[in-house]
């Protein structure tokens, strides 16, 4: 299996070694990469519903995978799950332990599971993972899941992969849960509140019953370690793919995501040369007039031509704004609310 149009043809004949090397040739920007990503432009891709999970640290995004990864089955789907390890010491762990919790299906060649680095780049996930997640439709798998480690940015880079996104929350996390509210409700297609077995779950429940309410979100309360709630929240999913799709939204946000991958790209073959710019200019005392003078010699510019530092060094590293437009677009369109 050595030509692309080889891996290609493995991949339809749904061969999970020709998927697994068809991601690491996308990785590892193999010259052939290009060939296998030309071929999935396909309807199989299209037809496929992209679900990301996010959420906070040991909210039970990996049970929870795992317990829709068996109600999948059981409809005799097959599925894919790319989960996103950021790649540090402190989560090296957790990422560990959701390899012990997916090798219920190990030995199922159904469920395709890949496990991705961002390897500590910022808005890294999506240059590869994209591609990893479209494979894996090419090979049949639909739904493909992608599951984050509960990590700061990957959690915000999910929701640019993904057709839609679930966040999971659960009692007893305390300041994520704030720091979840601030951004990624608002990024969130269905809002999950799994534990529903702790004590607490209603009164988070019943926090999070007019936040959906407000914003027209679906509101799905699970309990994964007994496979509650599972139905009911494939079932959601199910729904808003269809009616993301029958109104052109599945379209547009797959528009959107192309975009940010191409921009993930962008940056990966700068960076080379924007980091020979920046040594041959020498360290400078001031970092970012060091960085805004190798940016204004590589482009070629004028560094005045550029934005000031004041308007773009705190601006978020995504730009949050149009995915926000493009979520309430959606909602105006299908507001599910199962609260
Ligand atoms: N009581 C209870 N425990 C749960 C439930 N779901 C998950 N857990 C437990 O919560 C812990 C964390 O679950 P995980 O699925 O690893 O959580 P996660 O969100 O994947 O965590 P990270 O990968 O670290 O981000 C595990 O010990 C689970 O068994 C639930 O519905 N009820
Ligand atoms: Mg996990």
């Amino acid at each position: 299996m050595r030509t692309p149009a080889d891996i290609i043809a493995g991949i339809l004949a749904r061969n999970p070694r020709a998927v697994g090397r068809a991601i690491s040739l996308v990785e590892n920007g193999d010259p052939r990469a290009g060939e296998i990503l030309a071929a999935l432009e396909d309807s199989r891709v299209a037809a496929a519903t992209i679900l990301g999970i996010t959420g906070p640290g040991g909210a039970g995004k990996s049970t929870l995978t795992g317990q829709l990864i068996g109600h999948y089955r059981a409809l005799g789907r097959r599925i894919g799950v790319v989960a996103v390890d950021p790649s540090s010491p402190i989560s090296g762990g957790a990422l560990l332990g959701d390899r012990v919790r997916m090798m219920a299906h190990a030995t199922d060649e159904n469920v395709v599971v890949r496990s991705m680095a961002t390897r500590g780049r910022i808005g890294g996930l999506c240059a590869a993972a994209g591609a990893a997640v479209r494979i894996m439709a090419l090979a049949g798998c639909d739904p493909v899941i992608i599951e984050t480690v509960g990590v700061g940015q990957a959690e915000i880079d999910v929701v640019r992969l993904a057709d839609l996104t679930a966040l999971v929350m659960a009692p007893g996390l305390g300041d994520d849960i704030q720091a979840m509210k601030a951004g990624l409700v608002e990024l969130a297609d269905i809002l999950v509140v799994n534990k529903g077995d702790h004590p607490a779950a209603e009164a988070l429940m019943l926090e999070m019953t007019p936040v959906a309410r407000e914003r027209g979100r679906a509101l799905v309360r699970t309990v994964a370690t007994e496979g509650k709630g599972i139905a009911e929240l494939a079932d959601t999913a199910t729904a808003l793919a269809a009616a993301q799709r029958a109104s052109g939204e599945q379209a547009r946000r797959r528009q959107r995501n192309r975009e940010a991958e191409a921009v993930d790209w962008a940056v990966e073959l700068l960076r080379p040369a924007i980091r020979a710019a920046i040594h041959s200019a020498g360290p400078g005392c001031d970092p970012r007039a060091t960085a805004r003078a190798a940016l204004a010699d590589l482009l070629g510019r004028p560094s005045e031509s550029l934005p000031t530092l004041s308007e773009a060094a705190f601006k978020p590293i995504i730009p949050i704004s149009p995915i926000v437009e493009s979520v309430e677009a959606a909602h105006g369109c299908c507001s599910a609310t199962h609260a």
